[in-house]
């Protein structure tokens, strides 16, 4: 890309440019990076309290009986642990924190095509998350249906799920415009020169991202429309005594879900991408694959969603049918997985932060893929369906995955956006700590399922003691690391070094501009782009 001349007006950038005094200069500012920040701070917030919730969980299943708290409040307790990590941390996490913070910048805008819906949206996620919270303190309690709020429990219980799915159906139309604004981003603002095919990786993602944002997220906006209207005024829709139909619940909710693990998974791909050939100093290996590999996930996933109802009750034939669509979707991620290794082959690999998160990501992320096809295979399906070993599979996905992905950007681009370094040293260490911790924590649930430990239970027989008591200790190796790499994140952020333009090397746009970038991204005039981004040589890096 072009060098771009930036005059920005002062060192602080757009932290010193607001257009409203003190808190108002964040809660009315259209500014991209701005909302990126109000995004990234509330997320950490609730990843915080999830994680609580989580290591709760674990406690109470230490020891066999009753540990720490009641059954209802566990049930309460992993509800609002998935509600809380799926609608508040890992759906919005990448796209709406770091998406707002970066992609305008990737290509070459000054923000976002609709920055006042920016706003909007933001005050739909705090308007969801606020109503999530306040469904724990009214009606009639916590809900304790688990996030997926299956029928015909979740019509029934007289805990307070009908204004959690009010929440939900809020956080949905966050979801939706902010796809519509990266959607209508990507085409109408790139700069000179930003061809398609020289978009950053990351944007890429999150174009694919987007189209399913759109086109997956009215589903379940429907679905838990459904079943607020079931409960408040016994539509009958999914209640048999009325003609209804439970297992119409279940397609309904995973005709989103499904789709809705590619909006948590893609755009962590798209970090990965953009990191690896930066820490390898080579082009990113393959670039139009995992553009195409990117829009594949995002069509093929759509249509896979009936493999988390193998047990359910479906014809010979749909199971048959789906369990080999779903094995299509790992062509597309095996292909990202070949083409980050071979990028790093024989690269110059600079092991700083960012790549070592990134390289946890595709280790933790394969893992949890494969073990994503023993759930594939209806046959094996049917043995660990709802056992401890897709616990399991879907942390190593999520967290593994997602949340490893959200941590290689934070140590990615914080730097850019604060203009200061955290130690690098301690970021290591706590790195270390963490994924010791994880594969205790989540292997030992992978083997507790195979051998048949249910999940959603508050009790186990004595024979799991062990493998439950392993977990729980990794538990705490993991909290230890994640206290150890938020405390060294913040200090770094306030306390840091300061940091030039480019500390890793890029080559992409939002390495041009100063850290923290100005307010409107770029000087006066609009940057021209005169090579891809991973052009290394011809931006003067190597
Ligand atoms: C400190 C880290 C974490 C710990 C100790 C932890 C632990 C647990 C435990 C013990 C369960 C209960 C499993 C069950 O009974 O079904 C659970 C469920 C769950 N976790 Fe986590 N978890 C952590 C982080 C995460 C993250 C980062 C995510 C999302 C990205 C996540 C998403 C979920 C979901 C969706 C459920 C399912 C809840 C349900 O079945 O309704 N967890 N977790
Ligand atoms: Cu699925």
């Amino acid at each position: 890309m072009s060098d771009v001349t930036t005059t920005a007006t002062s060192e602080r950038g757009f932290f010193d440019e607001g257009q409203y005094p003190g808190i108002f200069a964040w809660l009315l500012s259209t500014d991209h990076k701005r909302i990126g920040l109000l995004y990234f701070w509330c997320i950490i917030f609730f990843f915080c309290v999830g994680a609580i919730l989580g290591l709760l969980i674990r406690l109470e299943l230490f020891a066999p009986g009753e540990t720490i708290m009641g059954a209802q409040t566990y049930n309460a307790v992993f509800t609002l642990h998935g509600v809380i990590m799926i609608f508040l941390f890992i759906i919005p996490g990448i796209p709406a924190a770091f998406g707002n913070l970066i992609m305008p910048i990737q290509i070459g805008a000054r923000d976002v095509a609709f920055p006042k819906l920016n706003l909007f949206s933001w005050y739909l996620y705090i308007t969801g998350a606020m109503l999530a919270v306040t469904s724990l303190f009214t009606g009639g309690g916590p809900p304790d249906t688990g996030w997926t709020f299956y029928v015909p429990f979740s019509a029934q219980t007289s805990t307070n799920v009908s204004l959690a799915a009010v929440a939900v159906f809020i956080l949905g139309f966050s979801s939706i415009l902010t796809g519509l604004n990266f959607v209508t981003t990507v085409h109408r603002l790139r700069t000179e020169g930003m061809t398609w095919m020289r978009i950053p990786l990351f944007t890429w993602s999150l174009y694919a991202t987007a189209w399913i944002q759109i086109l997956a997220t009215p589903v379940i906006g429907i679905t838990v429309a459904l079943l607020f209207a079931e409960r408040v005024i016994g539509t009958g829709l999914f209640d048999p005594a009325q003609g209804g139909d439970p297992i119409m619940f279940q397609h309904l909710f995973w005709i989103y879900s499904h789709p809705a693990v590619y909006i948590m998974i893609l755009p962590g791909m798209g970090v990965v991408s953009d990191i690896i050939p930066v820490f390898s100093r080579k082009p990113c290996f393959g670039y139009k694959a995992i553009v195409v590999s990117s829009l594949a996930i995002a069509f093929a996933g759509s249509l896979v969603w009936a493999h988390h109802m193998y047990t359910s009750g479906m014809s010979d034939m749909a199971v048959l049918v789906f369990s080999f669509l779903t094995f299509i979707v790992a062509i597309p991620s095996a292909i990202k997985v070949f083409n980050w290794l071979a990028t790093l082959y024989e690269g110059s690999i600079l092991l700083d932060p960012p790549l070592l998160y990134a390289l946890s990501f595709i280790l933790l992320f394969t893992i949890g893929g494969l073990t994503g096809l023993v759930l594939g295979a209806a046959a094996a399906d049917v043995h660990v369906h709802d056992t401890y070993f897709v616990v399991g599979h879907f942390h190593f996905v999520m967290f593994g995955g997602t949340g490893m992905a959200f941590f290689a950007a934070m140590h990615y681009w914080l730097p850019k956006i604060y203009g200061r370094m955290y130690d690098k040293t301690i970021a290591t260490v706590a790195w270390a700590i963490m994924v010791i911790g994880f594969l205790i924590l989540y292997i030992s649930m992978k083997i507790v399922g195979m051998q048949g430990m249910p999940r959603r239970y508050y009790d186990y027989v004595p024979e799991f003691t062990g493998l439950n008591q392993l977990a729980t200790v990794g538990s705490w190796i993991l909290a230890v690391g994640l206290v150890l790499m938020f405390a060294n994140i913040f200090r770094g952020i306030f306390k840091g070094d300061p940091v030039e333009a480019n500390p890793w090397g890029g080559a992409s746009l939002e390495w041009q501009v100063p850290s923290p970038p100005p307010m409107e991204n770029f000087g006066e005039e609009d940057p021209v782009v005169t090579h891809g981004p991973y052009d290394f040589t011809k931006a003067g890096i190597l």
